[in-house]
């Protein structure tokens, strides 16, 4: 679908990934429900419909991150507007299985030039990486080059950060829409 434009409403399809207990679904219903939820192992998906910015709806797919499910997050890409892919600052033993599969997904040939924001994620816990050791580490320069990248830093227990990631990635996501000067959908309302 892209992004569908109408009227008063435009809609982008988000895919938020990362390995398991890097705190995705804890930061989903942060950012929807304003509250800490306990959350348990995502077996398969959830999605959730976010409006962040008037006007601006987000769909966004939060992928289970279990090795199993890491072998699927490439049937999700198809349509994807932008990806937010979270790594766990203090996981340093899991790094590089997280630096792999962000790797790994941004060769799939329907996320090209997709825009992403890392976020680096847990920074109320002493010790966390930095978002600039999670840049240095994840080479997201080299790797990103062919799009638009931000990491930022956040925890998703507070809220810090989320929110800033999220305008962060719709700022991308509606200049890459624009400057494609995509087929978008128009639909008028009522
Ligand atoms: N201290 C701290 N704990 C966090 C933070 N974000 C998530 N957690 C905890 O990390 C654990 C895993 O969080 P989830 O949101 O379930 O992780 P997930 O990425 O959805 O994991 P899967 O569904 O298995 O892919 C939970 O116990 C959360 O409370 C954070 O910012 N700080
Ligand atoms: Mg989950």
């Amino acid at each position: 679908m892209g992004l569908v434009k109408s009227k008063n409403l435009k809609q982008a399809q988000i895919l938020l990934l990362g390995l398991d207990s890097a705190g995705k679904s804890t930061l989903l219903y942060k950012l929807k429900l304003a509250k800490d939820i306990l959350t348990f192992p995502t077996i398969g998906f959830n999605v959730e419909m976010i409006e962040l910015e008037r006007g601006l709806l987000l769909t966004v797919w939060d992928i289970g991150g279990q090795e199993k499910m890491r072998t699927v997050w490439g049937d999700f890409c198809e349509n994807t507007d932008g990806l937010v892919y979270v790594v766990d600052s203090t996981d340093n033993q899991r790094l590089e299985d997280s630096r792999r599969e962000f790797e790994h997904i941004l060769k799939n040939e329907h996320i090209q030039s997709v825009p992403v924001v890392l976020l680096a994620n847990k920074q109320d816990v002493p010790g966390a990486l930095t978002a600039e050791d999670i840049t240095r580490m994840f080479k997201v320069k080299k790797l990103c080059s062919d799009r638009n990248w931000y990491v930022q830093p956040c925890c998703a227990v507070t809220g810090d950060g989320l929110v800033e990631g999220f305008q962060k990635l719709t700022g991308f996501v509606k200049s890459r829409m624009k400057s494609r000067g995509d087929t978008l959908a128009f639909f008028k309302q009522n």
